[in-house]
């Protein structure tokens, strides 16, 4: 199949799906062209099928905010005319959706009687794009319509899907595909850690990873609210990979706590896959997370997450066996938990396991990637 992807190519769960799945897609023989407004962070640019369509955005002085859902209409038709594409699969419902609506109506009504066809467009929804964004009244109306415009729409996980039908009164069937993670990619290489974990650890201390966009839907302040009740009772250090509003906020309060020598800022890293199998533990506190992503990229590498029961977490830990749920702010749980795991190394190496288990068998890519293209087909036949 011919697939245009589009995404947010920068930091962001979203992205980071949208930009996988074209991978892999690739890899499997599909000729996969991502239409976004600059390459996507973990592409390379040398991938075999992958092809990659910079929208620009002119701007003028009367335009007070340059058009780029236009400008993006405008090159998902042109890339859907010039390579023939089958479909186009956005990610994230602002603005793309919309864009896929424009853009699937010019190839329908294309100058050229002989060019004129049909071009679907499936929508797959990420979650703020609902929970948070879609729910502001400026972008309510017109997110529902193009969700309900589009041949096909997806969820990644069936907690959003059914806040979608709920907050937005969707009628339109949401197919629910999860997301998920390369297992050979994410996982802990023994002489990897071994090599590198020395250098955000000594040997005698525990070591906590949290990796997010550090915006306060993710409550970075309670990742350093457990880290410094932890670091009181054992030895331990964190590592926090991102960056975003709530950096500096998180800095001044490892200050006041006085553990900012014990945490590692290592800001926005591209090879997280090196990283996250070095730590003990994740922490992911968010305060709402339609599925979690950080979460299982980590549970891949064999570190369970401490983390909230919010959204579709619970759809990806099961509390107790591969991490541990809390409600959302109980810092002194998650620390004393956090405490009582790291205590017990049994327990820690069980739920180690059953992490990296569960990963494997329900979100591996050889999983679920089949289910992409079989709902690709699927939208394909109703569209013929
Ligand atoms: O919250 C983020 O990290 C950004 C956001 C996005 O769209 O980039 O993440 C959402 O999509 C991720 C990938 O599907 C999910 O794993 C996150 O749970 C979801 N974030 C929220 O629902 C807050």
């Amino acid at each position: 199949m011919k697939i245009g992807i589009t995404c947010y190519p920068t930091y962001g769960g979203s992205g980071v799906v949208a930009t996988e799945l074209g991978i892999e897609l690739a890899a499997r023989g599909h000729q996969i062209h991502f239409i976004t407004s600059s390459q996507p962070f973990r592409l390379t640019g040398r991938e075999a099928n992958i092809h990659f369509h910079e929208v620009s955005v002119s701007t003028y002085p009367l335009f007070e905010y340059p058009p780029y859902d236009l400008a993006l209409a405008t090159r998902m038709a042109e890339v859907a005319d010039f390579y023939s594409l089958d479909l186009l699969h956005v990610h994230y419902a602002i603005p793309h959706s919309v864009s896929a609506l424009l853009a699937s109506q010019m190839i329908a009504t294309h100058t050229m009687v002989a060019r004129r066809r049909r071009l679907p467009f499936i929508t797959t929804l990420h979650g703020t794009d609902i929970t948070l964004v879609g729910l502001d009244p400026s972008y309510l109306p017109i997110t529902r319509f193009s969700i309900e415009q589009s041949h096909g729409v997806t969820a990644i996980s069936s907690h959003l899907a059914d806040r979608t039908r709920e907050a937005f009164g969707v009628t339109n069937e949401i197919e629910v595909i999860r997301n998920f993670v390369n297992c050979d990619l994410y996982s802990r290489k023994p002489e990897l850690v071994a090599q590198m974990r020395p250098r955000f650890a000594a040997e005698n201390e525990h070591l906590f990873v949290h990796l997010s966009n550090f915006r306060p839907v993710k409550r970075v302040l309670d990742v350093v609210e457990v880290f410094a009740r932890v670091s009181r009772v054992l030895p331990a250090r964190l590592m926090l990979i991102g960056d975003g509003p709530d950096r500096s906020a998180a800095e001044q309060l490892a200050l006041r706590y006085g553990v900012q020598d014990r945490i590692h800022f290592l800001g926005k890293q591209d090879e997280v896959h090196d990283l996250l199998p070095l730590a003990d533990l994740m922490i992911m506190p968010s305060q709402m997370e339609s599925f979690g992503l950080a979460a299982l990229e980590s549970m891949a590498c064999s570190v369970p997450a401490i983390a909230t029961r919010v959204g579709g977490v619970p759809e990806l830990i099961d509390d107790g066996v591969t991490g541990l749920l809390f409600e959302i702010g109980d810092v002194d749980r998650m620390a004393e938990a956090a405490i009582g795991l790291l205590q017990d190394k049994p327990r820690l190496q069980a739920m180690s396991a059953a992490a990296r288990r569960t990963a494997q068998d329900r979100f591996c890519t050889t999983r679920i990637i089949p289910l992409y293209e079989d709902y690709y087909r699927r939208v394909l036949e109703r569209n013929a």
